[in-house]
């Protein structure tokens, strides 16, 4: 059985030692194999040699999604194809998908970080964990499930889709733990009420969600129509997929980064300047360990914090704050910064408003305009219209008053927002088509 693992109990200056000694090989690695890192290094003169000390770090150059669509499919990888055993992708909203490849020791690696975070969770051998992540070019299905399957769990590998029966298996299989996105997971409650599914009747005890942003709130209606204790887990394909970060059942404030294979930094994403621990700005993380497709100081674009405060269960790894949203979800109404994130927060304090919403934006003329599309439950939606325009009202107010901007709601009866198996959709910019 896995438990907390050696790495993750060593005092600061041991964990650092660890992390130069690893940083100083990766960088003579990438620019003896690597063309591309190479010539961005000799562009501000920096060489191997000069990674010195962890500080050194900031001299090096960031690494940009754009580096890895410039260089597609395979041209930041380090090893010839013959040693690539796997390949993923991932998707953008624009041009080409980034693609990611493993040897078979970054498959190896990606199992052991998999488990250890699952560990987190006090997920072992004897729990039986339905893996409701998609299998595929995405990261999170393969990547949870060789996890699980390093850990002696037992994998049910479901993949997304077909609610109806996900729910049947999780009964009739007995499973004691959930893999899926938070958005998924509500799916799935609501799939549970249309079977006549108590949740009580279920052996569910941990949901393990991530690959997007979700908020505390989002949370508390996950455990409450699940009856289970949901926690976060982060990743992002370029740095491995899932297995980055993870809650462990004692911490409320952040995820438990595994630093001795993936380096974190917060930067500024104006100046790029690193930030000190504890200020919120982008996550930029550099793999340590990663063979085939090793990155340094890569921009993802994700909003946290970090903090080294001590956690219950006596890890003393770096922690981040949840993501609070991405610097590319940012939306610009009328001059004023919008998160998606800020908008479900506000949403979710509302009685009688359910987890799913959208934001539409859409050009007026000159102004844009943004209309919050957010379900009601039954009771408010089959009550009284009085009652739902002074929900309305109420939401349009909270919002002015939260984020100063000013928004159309229509609220929309429950189900009508499209469900998504995977990451949710959450914005809907018509002004640009
Ligand atoms: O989403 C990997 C993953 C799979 C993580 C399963 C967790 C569970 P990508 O498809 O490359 O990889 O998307 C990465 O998703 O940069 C974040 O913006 C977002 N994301 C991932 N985890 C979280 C999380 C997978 N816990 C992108 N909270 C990242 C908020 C998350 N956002």
């Amino acid at each position: 059985m896995i438990g907390i693992d050696e790495m993750e109990t060593l005092p600061r200056a041991g964990m650092e030692s660890i992390q130069l000694q690893r940083l100083q090989t990766l960088v003579a690695r990438v620019y003896d194999r690597v063309q591309p890192y190479r010539e961005k290094m000799d562009r501000v003169g920096i060489k191997p040699a000069h990674i010195r000390s962890l500080a050194d770090l900031r001299r090096l150059p960031f690494t940009t999604k754009d580096d890895l669509r410039d260089n597609y499919p395979y041209g930041l990888f380090t090893v010839p194809m013959d040693d690539v055993i796997r390949l993923h992708a991932s998707s953008g909203t624009t041009g080409k998908p980034t693609v990611v490849g493993y040897t078979e020791a970054d498959i190896q690696l990606w199992s052991s970080v998999m488990a250890r975070c699952l560990a987190m969770a006090d997920v072992h051998r004897g729990d039986l964990v339905h893996n409701a992540y998609g299998y595929g070019l995405f990261t999170g299905g393969l990547g949870a499930h060789y996890g699980i399957e390093a850990l002696g769990a037992t994998v049910i590998p479901v993949s997304g889709g077909n609610s109806k029966r996900q729910v049947t298996i999780m009964r009739d299989f007995g499973s004691t733990v959930l893999l899926s996105t938070p958005s998924y997971a509500l799916n799935l409650a609501d799939a549970m009420v249309d079977a006549g599914i108590d949740p009580a009747e279920l052996k569910l005890r941990v949901g393990i969600h991530g690959a997007e942003p979700w908020s505390v709130h989002m949370r508390q209606e996950v455990e409450r129509k699940l009856g289970l204790r949901a926690v976060d887990i982060y990743g992002l394909s370029e740095i491995i997929g899932p297995g980055v970060a993870m809650e462990c059942l004692h911490s409320e404030h952040g995820m438990h980064i595994l630093e001795d294979n993936f380096l974190p930094e917060i930067v500024d994403p104006n100046t790029m300047e690193p930030l000190p621990l504890g200020e919120e700005g982008e996550l930029v993380f550099t793999t340590l360990t990663k063979e085939a497709l090793p990155l340094i100081r890569y921009r993802t674009k994700d909003i946290s914090r970090l903090t080294l405060e001590p956690c219950a269960c006596g890890r003393t790894l770096i922690r981040m704050a949840k993501v609070s949203g991405r610097t590319d979800d940012m939306l610009i109404i009328r001059g004023v910064n919008v998160f998606p994130s800020q908008v479900e927060h506000v949403l979710m304090g509302i009685d009688g408003v359910e987890p799913h919403y959208q934001l539409e934006v859409s050009r007026e003329g000159n102004m844009d305009v943004m209309a919050i599309l957010v379900e009601v439950s039954e009771r408010i939606f089959s009550g009284e219209i009085k009652v739902l325009e002074r929900l309305s009202r109420s939401i349009q107010m909270e919002i002015k008053d939260m984020l100063g901007v000013s928004c159309k709601v229509r609220l929309v009866e429950p189900r009508s927002i499209q469900r998504s198996e995977g990451k949710a959709q959450r914005v809907i910019d018509r002004r640009t088509q």
